[in-house]
């Protein structure tokens, strides 16, 4: 269905946003009192190597902004480390609402505007400790924590987002075993996404109260999905779980995230893995730019174009950062050709600002516009940076260097 024809045109609509992400246990560092640090420090997780000092963002959060700022993005989008505002059960930190206020501010007065992501796998300790989504309450005080934090933030948010990827938290948690708590049992991955989806519903009704006005919705980790051999049956069970569940329960949002990065490819009897002859990266998936065009038109069609979608997320890590801007140039494209078939795409945001700690492949794999040194701590912008703030400044696809 997508082919790497160019684009009817290299223009972007009026008023479409350019950002760049981040997430607080990827780059603040020192995120000792949650469910992830204890995973990075539990023999067997699989976890490459633990987060450590990340990329000392907690404290140079403003050199971040003024990157962001520099290479002249409308957006950043970043997330709240629940466990530094409730270090506890029911004990909120004025200082740590504080900060998060404060880089709000920060970026309004750099001219970047902040999209604000609530939940971004992390749980607090004495939360996981408890259970984590499995216990009948973690909805609810999922919900109290985005009434404070969104009291506190306001009106400072350009845009909020519940949960990031809950399908991911999900299937690395409940299914794959990769992700905290480590289990591998369909049931439980199965009742999760219920939970989940009704922490989303709890959470867009506690920001839209706090906040009034602030857009809200999810962030959804979307594939592109071939079925291969007569894969058919297997892949709408997989995609229904991973993807349809949540679909359905976003047509009350503000707007939808997606978040693609590549393609799985199912048989009759499971995930087939990349395709022979494919180039594949360092997280295991092919080199397939073309799925962001696959997922965006998809997620239009079963949402049937109820909410706006933004490009929340799409990047790819590597060493070679001409293969990122080729990724990236022919992501676009794709985002092109669905905006001129009327799909109402509003934003691209490119995942990441920096290299940063990713998950269970540690520091691994290089997503960044802006390498990190991991012991000075000094950001330096990769020339794709300046290649993808040329488009976002134009408002318009630049051919790719020559
Ligand atoms: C995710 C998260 C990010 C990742 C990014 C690259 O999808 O896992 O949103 O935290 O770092 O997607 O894998």
């Amino acid at each position: 269905m997508t082919t790497s024809a160019s684009a009817a045109t290299d223009r972007f609509p009026d008023g479409f946003r350019w950002g760049t992400a981040t997430a607080a246990h990827q780059i603040e560092g020192g995120n000792w009192n949650n469910d992830w640090w204890a995973w990075e420090h539990t023999a067997g997780s699989g976890t490459r190597e633990p987060s450590g000092d990340a990329c000392d963002s907690w404290h140079r959060w403003d050199e971040d902004a003024d990157l962001v700022a520099s290479f002249g993005f409308d957006d950043y989008r970043f997330s709240l480390e629940w466990s530094r505002i409730e270090p506890e059960d029911g004990e909120f930190s004025v200082a740590a609402l504080d900060h998060y206020a404060r880089v709000c501010d920060g970026l309004r007065e750099r001219g970047v505007e902040p999209v604000v992501t609530f939940h971004h796998f992390t749980l607090p300790r004495w939360l996981a400790e408890r259970g984590g989504w499995e216990h009948r309450d973690t909805p609810e005080r999922f919900a109290a924590f985005c009434d404070r934090a969104a009291t506190r933030l306001g009106p400072g948010m350009s845009r909020a987002c519940t949960l990031n990827e809950p399908n991911i938290v999900a299937f690395c948690g409940y299914l794959l075993g990769v992700f905290p708590p480590g289990h591998r049992d369909s049931k439980r991955f199965a009742a999760i996404n219920d939970v989940l989806v009704d922490a989303h519903r709890r959470g867009v009704t506690a920001i839209r109260s706090a906040a009034p006005g602030v857009p809200v919705g999810m962030t959804l980790s979307m594939s592109e999905w071939v079925a291969v051999d007569g894969g058919e049956e297997r892949l709408d069970r997989y995609r229904h779980h991973m993807e349809d569940v949540y679909l359905a329960a976003t047509g009350d949002d503000d707007f939808l995230g997606v978040q693609t990065y590549s393609r799985s490819r199912v048989g009759p009897s499971g995930n087939l893995g990349p395709e022979e002859g494919v180039p594949t990266l360092v997280m295991g998936y092919e080199f397939w730019p073309q799925a962001l065009e696959a997922t965006l038109r998809r997620a239009w069609a079963v949402t049937e174009g109820e909410v706006p979608l933004i490009v929340t997320e799409n990047g790819i890590g590597t060493d070679d950062d001409d293969q990122r801007i080729d990724y990236v140039h022919q992501a676009l494209e794709g985002v092109l050709r669905a905006i001129a078939d009327g799909i109402d795409v509003r934003g691209y945001t490119y995942w990441s600002l920096l290299d940063n700690f990713e998950w269970a492949f540690g520091y691994l794999p290089r997503f960044g516009l802006t390498s990190v040194d991991r012991t000075s701590f000094a950001r330096l912008p990769k020339p794709s940076a300046s290649w993808l703030g040329e488009i976002a400044r134009n408002n318009r696809l630049s051919p790719k260097p020559s």
